[in-house]
């Protein structure tokens, strides 16, 4: 891959930046080009590097935040590797916390998945350590840090430390016209007593799981945010999404936040959704609201076919206005940019599925999950069948087996769960039959219920939990283990 395709795929500056700086710090150290030839034995050069150390991030010409990110920026590089060729990643550790890089969504054994739990050694402060792995499966990933935050909020997922990481199969038909990486994004954390959310319409739904009595005890903190972006930018501050009448814009989403579920849209444009999580999904379909949990991504392609200037953005006023969006400019357009609140729309993952059933599982396992308000003094806890992480030997795992996982949300929270190391397929969303949607994290809705299937091909130490950074903190989290 040469600098010129690099650029290429940054519609967005702010990744056609990273991109660069990537490349400029990887010739500084006289590093081969992104795609060295074989494996690098012990003590080679690595195939790629990362950095970990304080980064500053221009969020608008005046606000200025410090962080801990990925050579240099934040979000880090976007990584491409190529699906089933082994890579080697060196980490460095500028800081003085033990660190981890976590990388979501791929199929890799636990000690070099980035995971504390799954027994992955930590990057020591002030040095560093080599990961080497086989990339698969193709598609949109990425990858992050996985340490504890609990109630410091410099730590974990609240810092700058994410990016993209694509894993290219060699067979993409290319289908459209340019291609951006979008990460939502919340910055300067606090902790607010006031509930802060954008979850789904969760009370107009279903509520299979709802208890005939509800825990009205006084719920603990919360985590809300001054500052918002898309990338590294806030709304405006960064290069516009310069486009075509006619253009298809294939857009990478992700939503990189440590807590928030997001609704996103761009008024006068539909979303073409072609994959979930990184996996092409069975029937593709336009919708006009993308509703993600942390950790969750939609590949999306939007036909350019109505002039103007645009917003993409989240649909939550607060933080849309506060920067959570990018401006779509459409050639020799000089209007103002405009929003329009879309239509009200539910998000129904099952409507990317196809009909269909899956085999028995051998196994099913009910996950019933709950909250415990300030069951952790100033925060609220979380249990998994009536007990905060860990778990003994309840999710025993036999390779081969089919399982199937019911996740039962008795709180009024939606939750992003992801298993790590493993896909798993949807079966069912509130009573909803789908099949053939593949995803590493899926969101409940309040007091929802979701099952899905997985099969257990992936042996070793395999975490679960959900990617709100605080709930994952405060009980809500299990390991699965093998026999
Ligand atoms: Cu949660």
């Amino acid at each position: 891959m040469n600098r010129r395709d690099f650029i290429k795929f940054g519609g967005a500056a702010a990744i056609e930046l990273s991109a660069a700086s990537m490349l400029m710090s990887q010739a500084q150290q006289g590093m081969p080009g992104m795609q060295a030839s074989a494996p690098a034995p012990e003590g080679a050069k690595a195939d790629f590097t990362l950095r970990i150390a304080p980064v500053t991030v221009q969020l608008t010409p005046s606000r200025i935040i410090s962080t801990i990110g990925y050579n240099g920026t934040s979000p880090g590089p976007l990584l491409r590797m190529k699906e089933g060729k082994q890579v080697t990643v060196d980490v460095i550790n500028d800081t003085d916390v033990p660190e981890l890089v976590h990388w979501h969504g791929l199929f890799i054994p636990g000690d070099v998945d980035g995971v504390e739990e799954e027994a992955t050694p930590m990057v020591p402060p002030r040095g560093r350590i080599r990961y080497q792995f086989t990339p698969r499966p193709a598609g949109m990933r990425w990858y992050h840090t996985h340490t504890m935050a609990g109630a410091d909020l410099h730590r974990g997922g609240y810092t700058g430390q994410f990016g993209f990481l694509m894993i290219d199969s060699g067979t993409d038909p290319g289908n459209y016209d340019k291609e951006v990486f979008l990460a939502l994004r919340e910055w300067e954390p606090f902790f607010n007593p006031e509930e802060d959310d954008d979850d789904d319409a969760s009370a107009s739904g279903p509520q299979p799981e709802r208890p005939k009595t509800l825990d009205t005890s006084p719920s603990g903190l919360e985590v809300g945010y001054q500052m918002f972006s898309i990338n590294d930018k806030s709304m405006g501050a960064g290069e516009p999404i310069r486009v075509q009448p006619g253009q298809r814009v294939l857009m990478h989403l992700l939503n990189a936040s440590a807590s928030m579920n997001r609704r996103v849209a761009l008024p006068g444009h539909r979303f073409h959704i072609v994959a979930l999580d990184g996996n092409p999904v069975p029937t593709p379909r336009d919708v006009d609201v993308i509703y993600m949990g942390p950790g969750e991504r939609v590949d999306a392609i939007v036909e350019m076919n109505q002039p103007g200037i645009w917003v993409l953005g989240t649909t939550t006023d607060d933080a849309r206005n506060g920067g959570m969006g990018i401006l779509i400019e459409y050639a020799n357009q000089h209007k103002q940019p405009q929003w329009l609140a879309p239509p009200k729309s539910v998000w129904d993952y099952t409507i990317f599925g196809r009909d269909g059933t899956q085999p028995a599982p051998d196994q099913t396992f009910d996950m019933i999950f709950e909250k415990v308000p300030s069951g952790a003094g100033l925060f609220n806890s979380w249990t998994v069948n009536g007990k905060e992480y860990p778990h003994d030997r309840e999710f025993v795992l036999k390779q081969g087996s089919r399982y199937r996982l019911v996740f039962r949300n008795r709180s009024e929270d939606d939750h992003p769960l992801h298993m790590h190391r493993h896909s798993f397929e949807l079966v069912e969303i509130n009573g909803k039959a789908t099949a053939g949607i593949m995803k590493d994290t899926v969101i409940v809705p309040g007091y929802g219920r979701v099952a899905v299937d997985m099969v257990a091909d992936q042996p070793g130490l395999t975490l679960f939990h959900c990617h709100i950074q605080q709930h994952m903190d405060y009980g809500f989290k299990a390991l699965f283990r093998y026999v």
